[in-house]
């Protein structure tokens, strides 16, 4: 029987970009979403150098999430690109997140670089107040404040963390969706490539594992995956800056990197649902953040002179 009044199969369909400063919940706000840890996540600073892609199919609704890094201050090639993917993502998203960390009151470097950021964005802007578990209420107030004085944009106070207000924001997000069809399979929740993910566990894993330098001195690739043999086969190359580097993560009498190797493959393994054999070689690519030829090779979109996406 025909329906009256909008069609049961309209769908809605849209890009949604997660921004903020380093730190913030961006990544674990995306996994919430998604149901799934598909972006990395450390308490360390500028975890996620890269756009991380997560779907959320709702009933009629698709929403396409965006991971992005931190809005950071710039000072090597790698934060650069960085801080241009970050700005990528959020110039061409459908609707826009700002995520705050409310454990910290607002400072004149988040209003900067944040401000700056949206400047030109007329997007619908929600802002997500983040780590409400963990807030006390006069930082809360105090963002709430700092949002009604910079930005307009609806507040929604949220944790990412327990998922408290999650449901609620995406109901919210849905809304502003355009009507469209769906830009992806109903089952899917990823659209990077499974070698991405595997080189970002073993980041991870590095998060996680060393300190001080090192976690920002490291990059790592997929070599080679076969997976075509039980166990799957992965080769990851970690590059490091430094032969000291290398010598810190390999440890004594490659203590470091078989802990490590152990961390990193139960990650790719709970991610893959199958056993893997992970080899790990750590290789010396000198200055590699500031290279303009090492980065594009290692996947990133450097910045070149008036690009657009740059502060
Ligand atoms: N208490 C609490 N901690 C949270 C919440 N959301 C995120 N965190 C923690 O905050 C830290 C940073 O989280 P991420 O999701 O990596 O933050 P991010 O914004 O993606 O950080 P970058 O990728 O470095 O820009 C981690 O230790 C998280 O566990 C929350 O709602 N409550
Ligand atoms: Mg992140």
């Amino acid at each position: 029987m025909p329906t009256d009044g909008p069609s049961q199969s309209t769908t809605r369909a849209g890009y949604v970009a997660l921004v903020g400063r380093p730190n913030a919940g961006k990544s674990t706000l995306l996994n919430r979403f998604v149901g799934e840890h598909l972006s990395i996540v450390t308490s360390k600073a500028q975890t996620t150098w890269q756009r991380v892609t997560g779907i959320r199919t709702k009933g009629t609704d698709q929403l396409i999430f965006l991971d992005t890094p931190g809005l950071l201050e710039t000072r090597d090639l790698l934060q650069h690109a960085m801080l241009g993917a970050a700005l990528e993502a959020l110039a061409e998203a459908d609707v826009a997140l700002l995520v705050v960390d409310t454990t910290k009151r607002p400072t004149q470097t988040d209003t900067d670089r944040i401000l700056a950021a949206f400047s030109e964005i007329h997007r619908p802007l929600h802002i997500v107040l983040n780590k409400l578990d963990q807030a006390n209420l006069s930082s809360i107030e105090a963002w709430k404040s700092w949002a009604e004085e910079g930005l307009s944009g609806q507040v929604h106070s949220v944790s990412a963390k327990t998922g408290k207000g999650v449901d609620s924001l995406l109901n919210v997000i849905c809304e502003d969706l355009p009507e469209g069809p769906f830009l992806y399979p109903e089952d899917d929740i990823a659209s990077d490539p499974v070698r991405f993910f595997v080189a970002e566990f073993v980041r991870e894993a590095i998060f996680e594992q060393f300190h001080q330098e090192i976690p920002y001195a490291v990059f790592c690739q997929v070599a080679e995956f076969r997976e075509k043999q039980d166990p799957t086969y992965i080769h990851v190359d970690i590059f490091v800056e430094r032969k000291s580097q290398k010598r810190i993560v390999v440890g004594n009498q490659g203590s470091a990197i078989k802990k490590l190797g152990s961390a990193a493959r139960s990650k790719i393994e709970r991610f893959l649902g199958c056993h893997v054999y992970l080899d790990l070689w750590v290789k010396p690519l000198p200055s590699w953040r500031k290279s303009p030829d090492h980065l594009s090779r290692l996947g990133f979109r450097v910045p070149v002179e008036g690009d657009p996406h740059q502060l």
